[in-house]
């Protein structure tokens, strides 16, 4: 009787995880009406748990996430050591052919090659958000943070590559610098920066936009879609790529190796590539689709906003965060210093 008792649990439970879909990606990164259209489209309940950093889900990933979520939205550098952990699993091609949707810009990656393991979800940058009301001029440096002489609070990213990223840059060095030397010159930057009184701390992306929004700070290193969206509903914040540069990232929909529903979340992934879901979610969150049949139904004038979608001058100035093996155990290292002293 009781061998029966727990086989009916163990079928009821497999019956309940093939009607749910586990979603597991970074806060505000979802329009909530696409959820609910995939939901009635396939009869699928979808659960959703949030992040705030790439360091954050690996980790959860890495403490039995591996077996909980179907979705997990991971950025470019960090695919090839989920790979390497044996995190993810390979994506069935078969079961998404709106990957044929996707800009060859963005297919094909270097991070993943042939699209293996992973599909291009939105792409965006880092950069510095301002309190209009409280400067008299718009920052376009990251002096307002790193230079002790200038004024005014900031939230600092709680982000390894995006935080050393704008550090780096206003050394004049690359966001990708294997140097020990420069490495460890922008994590002086930083813990000064930290240890200044204008510091209020750190944050994620969406929690420093949300202490600038609230008045707590006059500058926060941020992620331009949060900040973007953000400036549309309150007049007094806005968004600069620093002229000295910033980190450009690539967010990818990939599905851990043990998920409990690949099905769902190779359906999932392909309603995300199709062209009017793609666009709706981009014009939802404010960031660029990596979807190139979406972009006919993006907003003309996001279309025409290079802190969207940078060309020339803006554009010149980023820099994708690569992937660096061995060698990120640098910033890992310089990274750890900052935020424990
Ligand atoms: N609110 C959504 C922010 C998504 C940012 N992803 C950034 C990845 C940087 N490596």
């Amino acid at each position: 009787m009781k061998k029966l008792l727990a086989l009916l649990a163990f079928v009821s439970l497999a019956l309940a995880q093939n009607k749910e879909m586990r979603l597991f990606i970074w806060s505000e990164y979802m329009d909530p009406a696409i959820i609910a259209a995939f939901e009635k489209q396939y009869g699928l309940k979808v659960r959703i748990e949030l992040y705030e950093s790439n360091e954050d889900m690996l980790a959860k990933l890495q403490a039995g996430g591996v077996s909980q979520y179907d979705v997990i939205v991971p950025s470019d550098f960090i695919i090839p050591s989920m790979v390497q952990l044996k995190l993810l699993q390979p994506l069935d091609k078969g079961k998404i052919p709106n990957l044929k949707n996707l800009d060859p810009k963005f297919a094909n990656p270097p991070f993943d090659p042939g699209n293996k393991y992973s599909a291009a979800y939105q792409w965006g940058m880092s950069g510095i958000m301002y309190r209009k009301d409280k400067v008299k001029t718009p920052p376009d440096s990251w002096a307002v943070i790193f230079d002790p002489k200038q004024s005014g609070n900031y939230v600092l990213m709680d982000s390894i590559r995006e935080m050393m990223g704008g550090a780096l840059r206003y050394l004049g060095y690359s966001i990708n610098t294997r140097d020990p030397k420069q490495v460890q010159a922008a994590g002086k930057l930083l813990l000064e920066a930290k240890k200044s009184k204008r510091a209020v701390g750190f944050e994620g992306g969406v929690g420093a936009k949300n202490r600038l929004v609230a008045g707590s700070a006059t500058y926060a290193v941020v992620y331009n879609g949060d900040a973007i969206k953000a400036a549309s509903e309150n007049p007094n914040v806005a968004f600069v790529v620093p002229k000295e540069g910033a980190a450009l990232f690539l967010d990818n929909m990939a599905i851990p190796a043990k998920a409990p529903n690949p099905d769902a979340a190779h359906k999932f992934i392909n309603f995300i590539l199709e062209p009017k879901i793609g666009a709706q979610l981009s014009n939802y969150n404010r960031y660029a689709t990596p979807n190139k049949a979406a972009l006919p139904f993006i907003n003309k004038e996001d279309l025409k906003n290079p802190a969207i979608y940078p060309t020339g001058s803006v554009k010149a100035k980023l820099e994708f965060v690569l992937d660096l093996g061995k060698d990120a155990r640098l910033y890992d290292e310089v990274w750890t210093q900052v935020k424990s002293r």
